[in-house]
């Protein structure tokens, strides 16, 4: 007798909303080579193409095994032309070509540099790079005019390029709750972004600040932002006011930005005490967004992420439910109503989607 040992064929389901998709999967190069060829797209101003390219990505992140050749591409979704011919590449070499020459590139190096500092998108990055500037001692140098926001996100770049740690992120919403909480009693501070996801690193820290009783947020950010600066522990801060109201058109077709009053952060995060001489501190990203307490579940699942799971979560929404989902609410388009969640789980039940837990929300 002969044993044949088949592996199961791949199924996955067009939307990233209705898939299960962990943060550690088995086809790493796979992917890095596809989010790379993404990236380089929007360092072009091509959207549509980086997001094909993402998509491709998030379909192979979601697999449950190896992929063991092209033959099993064929059933599977958001796979294009030019992924496909890319995923044979690396399935075949071991590399792709056409990435590692993008990898190479002086544009993709110089646009990776300027987008990762604070404050800088794309079309800023662009103008840079288009005028010469390759470095951040070039910005320096040209006497590049910068905003307020940049001119922090240059001095602090080294430190703002070492990822924050789960027990750093934890620390920093412990320390926030013990603010808010002495000047809100039952003030809540909820841990989102990457790291509800699971994730061990970020680039930031994501904090949502609620009350149980609707309104008494109101009113709290103020006064915690003026207590970190007393503390000394604040480096950078702007705010935004809240901008939302219920008359306004429900909109998901925005970007990610929602109307929360939220402060965006440069914090001094305080280190365990070492050796002479070593300094006792590091700058670190601290989002804070204030959430009343009936938009807290919506406000989690947007604020959770990934980027191209709520990119997925919206666009099934409008095109498969006729629905409106934002970081504010779920709109019903066809009966005019909104639909109120007291539960994350509440928000895809109303979608018709099977809950997704935030670990397996890594698309
Ligand atoms: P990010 O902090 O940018 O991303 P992340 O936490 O997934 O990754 P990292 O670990 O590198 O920090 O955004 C977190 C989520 O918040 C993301 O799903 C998008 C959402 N978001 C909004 O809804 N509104 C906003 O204005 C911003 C800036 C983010
Ligand atoms: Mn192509
Ligand atoms: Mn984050
Ligand atoms: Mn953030």
């Amino acid at each position: 007798h002969v044993t044949v040992t088949v592996e199961p064929s791949l199924q996955v389901a067009p939307y990233a909303c209705q898939r299960r998709t962990p943060l550690d999967h088995p086809n790493p190069a796979l992917v890095m080579a596809l989010e790379t060829l993404a990236e380089a797209a929007l360092f072009a101003g091509e959207e549509a193409r980086g997001l094909a390219f993402t998509r491709a990505a998030s379909v192979l992140r979601c697999l449950p095994r190896a992929l063991q050749g092209t033959h099993e591409l064929s059933g599977l979704p958001c796979i294009g032309g030019h992924s496909h011919r890319v995923l044979q590449e690396v399935l075949e070499d071991g590399v792709c070509a056409e990435v590692e020459a993008v990898k190479q590139s002086e544009r993709y190096q110089t646009m990776k540099l300027f987008t990762q500092i604070f404050g800088v998108g794309v079309r800023t990055a662009d103008c840079w790079y288009r005028e010469g500037l390759r470095s951040l001692g070039d910005l320096q140098s040209h006497g590049t005019r910068l905003t307020r926001q940049q001119q922090a996100g240059v001095e602090c770049f080294e430190d703002l390029a070492v990822p924050v740690g789960r027990a750093e992120a934890e620390g920093l919403a412990c320390l926030v709750l013990d603010a808010a909480a002495r000047l809100l009693p039952s003030a809540s501070v909820t841990l989102a972004g990457g790291f509800r996801r699971g994730k061990p690193h970020g680039h930031d820290v994501d904090l949502l600040l609620s009350h149980p009783e609707e309104g008494r947020e109101v009113g709290l950010l103020g006064p915690l932002v003026a207590w970190l600066e007393e503390q000394g522990l604040l480096l950078y801060q702007h705010s935004q006011h809240s901008s939302y109201t219920t008359t306004a058109e429900p909109s998901s077709s925005c970007g990610p930005l929602d109307r929360f009053e939220r402060c965006f952060t440069i914090l001094r995060l305080v280190l365990p005490a070492t050796g002479t001489g070593v300094r006792a501190w590091r700058a670190v990203r601290l989002d804070l967004v204030v959430v009343p307490h009936s938009q807290l579940p919506f406000a989690l699942l947007g604020w959770t992420g990934s980027r191209h799971f709520e990119r997925e979560l919206r666009r099934f929404a409008r095109h498969e439910r006729e629905m409106v989902l934002n970081s504010h609410g779920l709109y019903n388009m066809r009966q005019g109503t909104f639909l109120p969640a007291s539960s994350e789980e509440e928000i895809f039940q109303h979608l018709g989607l099977d809950y997704i837990p935030p670990t397996l929300r890594n698309a």
